[in-house]
């Protein structure tokens, strides 16, 4: 069978993110096809550094592993971040807030720990995710990072991984990132960065995608307008669900026949954007490996299944990667 990675390897990496059972589980998908990994959840602050003097390295660590003997890059994800953070980083154990100063030490030495022991074997940081508001109302996104440390978390947080690894490139990543009003939100962040001269090297759009969102023009345009900030882009979390936003039935046990026509035609259009942006996205990855396990089975609708990747639940490349390989 044609190898993703193979076909690509002149423009962009193939990534997946995977969890500790997928090497065993999806071994074979990864092998072929895969030039990149993400760990889903490991390398999280809530599973990597559950308390303020443990951390617990051993998933992350035979995950990167894994990519290293076979060749591939690891992507790290995440280090700052308002989800799936343990309570300690901002709570004291009296239930009060720790003071900035606190807060600051405490990422810091996150840092210090988490991405120095990666040094040269994870390539790129998800250094901040999702620190900007969804309503068009406020700027940053109201979270105990923005209250307690106040706008300049961001600036310490791309300091503080720099500093750990400098060889490692530095991202911002989100979603929403070809909605205008957030592209411009993400854009105007950015460029403040740069312009206070903070190390951050890359935008990550999270690409959570479905079939008939968001318009190809809206795409082109976001990666045009990223671009003109002389960052690389990396497709960070690319799946395309088969149910539109709002479309919350639970009824739905097989894909419909047309679903993934549908899909491989968003697929395929989305990928012609990549490669005609080869020069600045240089990372696509798809959050999951195949239909039979995607976080989309658990949202925006717990326990409803969902379809969104380029191999089906046998592990059988679907219509979408027929798609993607031609050209
Ligand atoms: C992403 N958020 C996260 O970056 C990733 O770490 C996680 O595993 C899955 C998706 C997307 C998201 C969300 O968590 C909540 C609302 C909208 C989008």
């Amino acid at each position: 069978m044609t190898s993703l990675k193979e076909v690509y390897k002149d423009y962009f990496d193939i990534g997946a993110a995977v969890w500790p059972a997928a090497p065993k589980t999806h071994a074979e998908l990864l092998k072929q096809h895969f030039s990149s990994i993400t760990c889903e959840n490991v390398m999280k602050p809530a599973l990597i550094h559950p308390e303020r003097e443990r951390y617990d390295f051993e998933k992350a660590d035979a995950l990167v592993d894994f990519a290293i003997q076979n060749g591939m890059k690891m992507r790290g994800h995440t280090l700052v971040w308002h989800n799936q953070t343990p309570g300690w980083f901002f709570k004291k154990s009296d239930g009060s807030d720790v003071s900035r100063e606190e807060l600051l030490t405490a990422m810091t030495e996150h840092m210090k720990t988490v991405v120095e022991r990666y040094k040269g074997k994870v390539y790129c940081w998800d250094v901040v995710n999702e620190a900007l508001s969804d309503s068009s109302g406020g700027f940053l996104r109201d979270t105990p990072w923005l209250r307690i440390v106040g706008e300049d978390f961001l600036d310490h947080a791309f300091r503080a991984a720099h500093e750990a690894d400098p060889d490692a490139l530095l991202f911002y990543n989100d979603y929403n990132e070809s909605d205008p009003e957030k592209r411009d939100r993400m854009y105007a962040l950015v460029k403040g960065l740069k312009e206070r001269g903070v190390p951050i090297h890359g935008i990550g759009l999270q690409g959570h995608w479905y079939i008939n969102h968001p318009p190809m023009e809206q795409v082109r345009e976001a990666i045009e307008k990223y671009a003109s900030l002389g960052v690389i882009l990396h497709v960070t979390e690319m799946d395309i669900s088969v149910f539109d936003w709002d479309d919350r039935r639970t009824d739905l046990k097989e894909p419909e026949p047309w679903m993934f026509e549908a899909q491989a035609e968003t697929y395929g259009k989305l990928f012609e954007l990549f490669r005609e942006y080869r020069d600045v996205v240089k990372n696509v990855t798809t959050w999951g490996v195949a239909d039979d396990y995607s976080w989309l089975d658990n949202f925006p609708q717990k326990g409803r299944k969902n379809w969104p990747m380029l191999f089906d639940v046998n592990h059988n490349p679907k219509p979408a990667f027929e798609r993607i390989i031609k050209f």
